[in-house]
């Protein structure tokens, strides 16, 4: 089964080791889930499952006979970086849409997330999405701007960085949703992501928590936390140098968005 993870651009398992160097992913924070239907061929489909059938918690109609990479619950992301399939596993839903059930390669539960990842996911098939792959984690900078009322203002955040370096309006032209504290793992806090996904947003930022972001492979859309995170460190420095950055002008910003075919 370690077939479906080789040479798959959706799914990357060193950017788990990426997380860890760059001290967003201590002990098991965050999460990885991969939609890897599209690589899942007939001999595969015939294997027995080796666990479950488990219950999602939620109805999700556009999931029947998907299947799943999830990172394991409790699972260090520094581990799945060595050892992906002993640190997640393979899941496939069920006819039902309900429940799901662990086809490879161990028995390990997936992530405590699942349900808001499955739901994010079953909402980028219904809208015809060509996006595979969700990630939640823990960026240090960008975590730090929301205990910021001034920064979790709608676009706020997404203006200031977007200035602090041409490259990331460019390679995340969509900008930084924010949404309020909520409890982790609630239905509450999938929803309202699903919801900030749906206003045109790739990168979503949970209050006081940690970052969530869809693109077409992880690899993709851990990029675009890494630009928006660097943008945030470059504001800091300039602050540590003891002033406030002056950030791109908006005619500067302009020219960007025309030259390079960006939204405005
Ligand atoms: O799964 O980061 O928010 C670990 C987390 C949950
Ligand atoms: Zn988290």
């Amino acid at each position: 089964m370690d077939s479906i993870l080789k040479n798959r651009p959706a799914l990357k398992a060193e950017v788990a080791g990426y997380l860890w160097q760059k001290g967003w992913a201590e002990r098991n924070g965050g999460n990885i889930t991969v939609n890897v239907t599209e690589f899942v061929d007939e001999g595969m489909k015939a294997l027995p499952a080796i666990s479950g059938p488990r219950p999602i918690g939620k109805v999700l109609p556009h999931l029947a006979g998907a299947w799943f990479y999830c990172k394991g619950t409790q699972k260090r992301m520094r581990d799945l970086a060595r050892d992906p399939m002993a640190n997640g596993s393979i899941i496939r839903i069920r006819p039902d849409c309900a429940s799901y059930e662990i086809v490879a390669d161990l028995p390990v539960a997936p992530t405590s997330e699942l349900p808001s990842h499955l739901a994010v996911h079953d909402y980028l098939l219904a809208k015809g999405s060509p996006y595979r792959a969700s990630l939640h984690t823990h960026p240090i900078e960008l975590v730090a701007l929301t205990h910021s009322k001034k920064w979790m203002e709608k676009d706020a955040a997404t203006r200031m960085l977007w200035s602090m370096i041409p490259e990331t309006k460019a390679f995340c032209p969509r900008g930084l949703g924010m949404v309020p504290y909520m409890l982790p793992s609630s239905v509450e806090l999938a929803d309202a992501t699903i919801r900030a996904i749906d206003e045109d947003y790739d990168v979503v930022m949970w209050e006081k928590h940690g970052v969530f972001a869809v693109d077409t492979g992880i690899m993709d859309a851990f990029d675009q936390v890494d630009v928006l995170n660097k943008a945030a460190q470059i504001y800091i420095a300039s602050r540590n140098m003891g002033f406030e950055p002056e950030g791109m002008s908006d005619a500067q910003m302009k020219e960007l968005s025309d030259v390079f075919n960006l939204p405005k």
